[in-house]
């Protein structure tokens, strides 16, 4: 990765007056630990800001320093900067037609380490070989000669642990693993980290993670792991970060090239998650050609349907 581009995003920010910092709907891990590492890079410079993220955040990630910060609505789109963290896509935002319309004042800095779908901001950072954004924002700390604090050093340890499932997927690499060593080292919280992200898992959850395991199936002819949770099968109180890392679990499988959980969003759609540990599988094709997106090793989808149980298997309809 070329340095200058980090240099010139700081000064950027440097510049700027009024910054919108904001990342994807249904947020994970990485995306409001990077949200938050920016938030306190804003702060050390004295910047006004607004974090923004369309959905609610559960209370686990409140260890995040800034959290409380957060907000899914803003006052006047009259930022003067705004900088898109983990998006995949602009749509990801949710704030779309607001990024796409900007006026020639307001500029866009993009920082992702998703595959390039469509390029609309200003200044892109990209790196889809990083393993997390809190990564490629490590570089940006280290670019910058920005001292890495406990909080900051805290961010980017989250970001990477809950994107790597705590260094088991392919994007762990030998990099990803110094950088997890130094922010131990600057004053990362490991346990609390843990606690928070991983070992948070409520037994009503855990009995919802063995109900799509016990209907677990393998497609000879692909070679495909498959599942289903209908919306009867998770309790209400069960929520959208108790089931994130399942579908990375259920990727443990051996001998197949990946696997396919779907699952019925309250909404009347159905949620998608494709996972590979294979080398040599690129599973965001599949997703994309099923109008998702995301990474090789971990994609995703989102169609309109219901899942029902015929004498063949499982149907969308
Ligand atoms: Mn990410």
């Amino acid at each position: 990765m070329d340095t200058s581009l980090y240099t010139k995003a700081y000064s950027q920010i440097k510049t700027s007056n009024n910054i919108l910092v904001v990342t994807h709907e249904q947020p994970d891990g990485d995306a409001l630990a990077s949200l938050c590492l920016m938030a306190e890079i804003l702060t050390q410079l004295n910047k006004k800001y607004t974090l923004y993220c369309y959905d609610r955040v559960n209370h686990q990630y409140g260890f995040l320093p800034h959290l409380n910060e957060l907000k899914n609505s803003y006052e006047n789109f009259d930022f003067d900067l705004i900088i898109v963290l983990d998006c995949g896509s602009v749509e990801r935002t949710k704030l779309d037609k607001e990024i796409l319309s900007r006026r020639p004042n307001q500029l866009v800095i993009e920082i992702d380490h998703h595959p390039k779908i469509k390029g609309y901001a200003d200044l892109e950072i990209r790196d889809s070989a990083a393993a997390a954004t809190t990564e490629i924002l490590y570089y940006f700390l280290k670019a910058n000669k920005i001292k890495i604090n406990k909080d900051m050093a805290g961010c980017v340890l989250t970001g990477i642990l809950t994107d790597t499932g705590n260094f088991l997927y392919p994007s762990t690499s030998p990099e990803t693993i110094n950088i997890a060593s130094e922010m131990l080292v600057n004053g990362a919280k490991l346990p609390q980290i843990m606690e928070n992200t991983w070992r948070n898992k409520s037994i009503a959850s855990m009995k919802t993670w063995g109900k799509a395991m016990a209907r677990l199936k393998i497609n000879p002819q692909y070679k495909f792991g498959f599942t289903v949770l209908k919306s009867e099968d998770v309790p209400a109180e069960v929520t959208e970060e108790e089931l994130e890392g399942m579908s990375g679990f259920l990727s443990n499988l051996n001998d197949v090239n990946g696997i396919l959980l779907l699952r019925e969003l309250p909404d009347g759609r159905i949620k998608g998650s494709l996972r590979t540990s294979k080398p040599n599988v690129d599973i965001s094709k599949l997703a994309r050609a099923l109008g998702g997106g995301g990474h090789a090793k971990a994609a995703g989808f989102t169609v309109e349907g219901k899942i029902e149980e015929t004498d063949k298997g499982w149907k969308i309809i």
